[in-house]
């Protein structure tokens, strides 16, 4: 459009032949908006497209968080502020989950009695369930906080929140639990870390444009980060975003090979990971994007992984273990990573494909590793690119 204006000056000015001293200020600011417009096009060649997919709670936000306070200004007071009510909301729903369980598997287990809770904290559970299941939760009062307390204690409690795999528990309920006393101050203000672990599912789509800037300040590339929702109805918003993807920034939780679907209980989270990365891996559109699997939540796997046998999952059901500790959740790590690798070549079928793959370990609450990956990943990319541009 504005080469058009540029153009149609042009011939104005031919026209009449000679140039009088407006049309040489005409021309030397059509000029000046050519310049700018070839220099934003180059800048927005320059802007690499990345695009963090994966299924409900595998990660996507906490690593976009990370990048945030990593590469951007991070949270300032009101941001940190304004989790609050998502931190008291993860704490009231997962004290609420936990005593409807515990109230459920009392009755219905061959072996209900290290379920029962003792009376009064009966009583103390039936009001915080009915808190847990409003829309709007009151503010975590010193009350509250020693209330909840009392339950998650409770043995019936924690003998439910060994099932916590069957029940939707979040994976944040753990460390917001010992951290009731901080959370209920009256001048509490969420630290970053509470940021990181609050849960909110991403309705839509979010992004952020940033530059990897080291300490070798080498870089130098622009990357627009879009964090959308996992969930099954938020997928059918990512088409919309499938166009000049320079990185898919897959995340596959793979502690939850044990675990069902917040949105289906009769569905394997494992399962349906593999399932959506191998529809990811056939989208036409990514081509040539380059393939980023993020293997996250390491740090809840190497827990799980020496009680909860790997095969559990139908995807893992010939998994042999080979031995114990640390040797073990190597073996189950390596075991997984492979799984994925034979679904990537499955997938991409036996003609070679222009594309870079790679996988990554990843625990997305550290904010040393999330850098670590991160730099990996930008080191990949531009390589990519000198490659492309015919100079490596
Ligand atoms: N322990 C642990 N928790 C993690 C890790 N990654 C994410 N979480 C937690 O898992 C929960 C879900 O993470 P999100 O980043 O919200 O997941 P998501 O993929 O954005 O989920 P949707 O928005 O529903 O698609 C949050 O409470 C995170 O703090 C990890 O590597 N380790
Ligand atoms: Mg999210």
């Amino acid at each position: 459009m504005l080469s058009t204006v540029i153009q149609g000056m042009g011939s104005i000015c031919s026209r009449h032949g000679q140039y009088n001293e407006a049309d040489t200020e005409e021309i030397a600011q059509a000029a000046e908006i050519e310049r700018r417009i070839a220099l934003e096009t180059k800048a927005e060649k320059h802007i690499q497209k990345l695009l963090l997919l994966g299924a409900g709670e595998s990660g996507k936000s906490t690593i976009f968080k990370q990048i945030k306070l990593l590469f951007q200004t991070g949270f300032d007071d009101a941001e940190l502020k304004s989790y609050t009510s998502v931190i008291f909301a993860n704490v009231y729903q997962t004290i609420k989950i936990l005593y409807d369980a515990s109230k459920e598997l009392a009755q219905n287990e061959s072996d209900s009695a290290k379920y029962v809770l003792s009376p009064e904290n009966e009583g103390i559970g039936e009001k915080l369930s009915e808190i847990g299941s409003r829309l709007d939760h009151p503010c975590l009062t010193k009350e509250l906080a020693h209330e909840i307390e009392t339950l998650w204690k409770d043995s019936a409690i924690q003998e439910t929140s060994t099932r916590g795999n069957e029940l939707q528990v979040p994976d944040c309920a753990n460390y917001f639990m010992d951290n009731l006393q901080r959370l209920s101050d009256v001048n509490y203000v969420p630290t970053k870390e509470d940021v990181l672990y609050a849960r909110v599912r991403t309705t839509g789509v979010v992004e952020i444009q940033f530059s990897p800037v080291g300490e070798n300040k080498k870089s130098g590339e622009v990357y627009r980060l879009f964090d959308v929702g996992g969930q099954r109805n938020e997928r059918r918003k990512w088409i919309h975003l499938f166009e000049g993807v320079t990185a898919v920034i897959f995340c596959a939780a793979i502690s939850e090979y044990d675990q069902t679907l917040f949105e289906d209980d009769n569905r394997n989270r494992m399962m349906e990971t593999k399932e959506l990365f191998d529809w990811v891996l056939k989208q036409p559109c990514f081509e040539k994007t380059s393939i980023m699997l993020f293997l996250n939540k390491f740090d809840i796997f190497e827990k799980k992984v020496l009680n909860v046998p790997l095969n559990a999952c139908d995807w893992f059901k010939d998994y042999q273990p080979v031995s114990t500790g640390k040797q073990e959740i190597e073996h189950a790590y390596e075991f997984v990573k492979k799984k994925f690798e034979e679904l990537y070549f499955q997938s991409t079928g036996p003609n070679p494909v222009d594309r870079v793959f790679k996988i990554y370990r990843t625990t997305a609450l550290d904010q040393k590793l999330v850098k670590k990956t991160f730099k990996l990943v930008d080191e990949t990319l531009r390589r990519r690119n000198l490659l492309e541009a015919g100079l490596l």
